[in-house]
């Protein structure tokens, strides 16, 4: 599927601003909702929310669309959605995180009405998994993983024209080397231009060409290429479309995991798609300025923990040379990790009535479209299929070894892995062996050896060491320690900044011990608000900046410890 796009052949629309909103159902569009946002936090009686939400519509489609194919794109809907245009359902998306669209029946000049529902339920066919259960207050969600069920119309709406016959994807591959491979549908040329302009390599609708003297893609040098793709009938140009072309090869070998044939060394964060008020709604402001934080501490890379973020972002990172590990909306496959309702039933994780072979097609569902949409950014180096899961069982191992081999048959070009937590050690787990990179979520001195970080960094690294014995390449790809900005003591105790700091040095002196370690993603950029619970204090506090993005002491050190300069240049890639 391409981006809505403009080009001298296409036109669209964003369809922002306020909506006409409901809680009811049927809906009464009592209330406005603002696009893109989660709203959860904007009214009163979202947050706790679960079911549908109404939005409501009224658009022009353009008089100078006449004649044209218009369509209807959204970039996500959180988690499903169903969509009606003037009283006729066009489409239905299950997925939280990636995009759909439908073409419409509609006359160029006169006014549709959209209306959206969308549903927020998470079940044992839903990725992520959760359960509805009845309270007095009314129905309430129950979920195995640690960030708010935000939900609603995250991302931009576009209502978009395309000539009537059009091309409807470009596919690509790009090596270091300069081979390109592509494919147009619906389209017989293509042209790729460099950076200045100048036409570098042609061809017709499929092909592969080497280009001669590339500018590679690497991290900290976002060099991009523009794909142009045409529609070509009877010697004229009827439609045009293009995409940007990185050029880089990722390769694991032994324990290396390398960018170009050199070793990369991940320096950055799990992060989240977390704002006051917007939630999860996208918004280029607030992107900038985290983009700037993690310059400025010298961070190179994140994880899109844990769901497709926006394509802006990627966009982002991609002309900014920032490395990317892509990752699915599957977390809390993993009924033992109930952060704050431990004491509620326990379901086996596994199972005909919980995770079952509906929701392997689900998340199948969700690594399709993942790959589909990233795997053109030279951001993205990796795929993580999970967060977490339930991974040391056979039935984990029965249900994850067609999802791995999926992911591998999509995208041959990218390394697939998936964050393995913290009681499936070495000689526990059973699906690391079928990851190219261990990326492990640990926490040691928090967790476990709470306070104490000489028996946590001991205890560290002797499972650290077994895992190396493995010789694959290890992304620690979270540790944290909660911390409450301004709570100061002088002897670290947990909570405070001293100890984040005590317990990321701690860290970071076993990760240099390590050769087989190729990084550290440190568990969060900032804090992020989650479900009530008796371990979250206005949610979730590892973040190295607070949720309104101010540093705390850790953040200072980190600076340090990855821009390798006191701070006062930029940072190596
Ligand atoms: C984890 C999870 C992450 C949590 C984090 C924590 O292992 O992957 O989603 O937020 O731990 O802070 O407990």
């Amino acid at each position: 599927m391409l981006r809505p796009q403009e080009s001298a052949y296409r036109d669209r629309r964003r369809i922002e601003g306020l909506w006409d909103f409901s809680f009811a159902s049927p809906p009464v569009f009592d209330a406005e909702m603002a696009v893109p946002a989660s709203y959860n936090d904007v009214l009163p009686g979202g947050r706790d929310h679960v079911g549908p939400v109404w939005y409501r519509k009224r658009v022009v489609v353009p008089r100078g669309w006449v004649g044209q194919r218009v369509v209807l794109h959204f970039e996500s809907a959180t988690h499903r959605a169903t969509v009606w245009v003037d009283g006729a359902e066009v489409m239905s998306h299950e997925g939280g995180y990636t995009p759909f669209e439908a073409e419409l029946d509609v006359t160029a000049g006169e006014t549709i009405e959209i209306v959206v529902s969308v549903d927020n339920t998470l079940t044992f066919t839903s990725i992520p998994p959760g359960v509805v259960e009845q309270s007095a207050a009314g129905p309430r969600q129950r979920y195995w993983h640690d960030f708010s069920n935000y939900a609603g119309l995250h991302r931009p709406v576009w209502l978009y024209a395309t000539p009537r016959e059009c091309i409807t994807d470009v596919t690509f591959s790009a090596a270091a080397d300069g081979t390109l491979t592509w494919d147009i549908t619906g389209g017989s040329r293509m042209i790729l231009r460099n950076r200045e302009g100048r036409v570098v390599a042609s061809g017709g609708a499929q092909g592969t060409v080497k280009v001669g003297h590339v500018h590679p893609w690497a991290p900290g040098d976002g060099y991009l290429y523009e794909l142009e793709a045409q529609r070509v009938e009877d010697g004229e140009v009827r439609d045009s479309c293009r995409r940007t072309v990185g050029f880089r090869t990722v390769t694991i070998d032994g324990p290396r995991f390398l960018i170009n044939g050199r070793p990369f060394r991940f320096r950055g964060f799990g992060r989240h798609e977390d704002i006051p008020v917007l939630g999860r709604g996208h918004n280029d402001a607030w992107m900038l300025h985290d983009f700037a934080l993690m310059d400025w501490i010298g961070a190179n890379s994140f994880r899109t923990s844990h769901y497709p973020y926006s394509e802006d972002v990627l966009d982002h990172a991609d002309r900014h040379g920032i490395v990317v590990i892509g990752e699915t909306a599957a977390v809390g496959l993993n009924t033992a990790l109930a952060q704050g309702t431990a004491s509620r039933e326990r379901f086996p994780t596994y199972g005909t009535e919980t995770v079952n072979e509906a929701t392997r097609e689900v998340h199948a569902q969700a690594i399709r479209e993942l790959v589909a949409r990233d795997r053109h950014h030279p951001s993205v180096v990796m795929w993580s299929i999970a967060n977490e899961p339930e991974s040391e069982t056979a039935a984990a191992e029965a249900y994850f070894l067609p999802l791995f081999a999926l992911t591998r048959e999509l995208d041959p070009d990218r390394p697939v892995g998936f964050a393995n937590y913290g009681a499936a050690t070495p000689d526990r787990c059973r699906l690391s062996r079928h990851a190219d990179v261990l990326m492990l979520n640990r926490y040691y001195g928090w967790y476990v050896h709470t306070g104490d970080l000489a028996a946590a960094e001991q205890a560290f690294e002797a499972e650290l060491r077994a895992w190396a014995a493995t010789g694959k390449p290890i992304l620690i790809s979270e540790y944290g320690a909660d911390t409450l900005p301004g709570l100061h003591a002088v002897e670290p105790t947990p909570w405070t900044e001293e100890y984040q700091s005590a317990y990321l040095e701690m860290n970071h002196r076993l990760f240099d011990r390590i050769p087989e370690v190729v990084g550290e993603h440190v568990w969060n950029f900032a804090d992020f608000a989650t479900t009530a619970g008796i371990t979250r204090v206005g949610g979730n506090r590892k973040g190295v900046f607070t949720r309104d993005r101010q540093p705390k002491a850790a953040a200072h050190l980190l600076r340090r410890r990855w821009r390798g300069d006191q701070g006062s240049g930029k940072a190596s890639p």
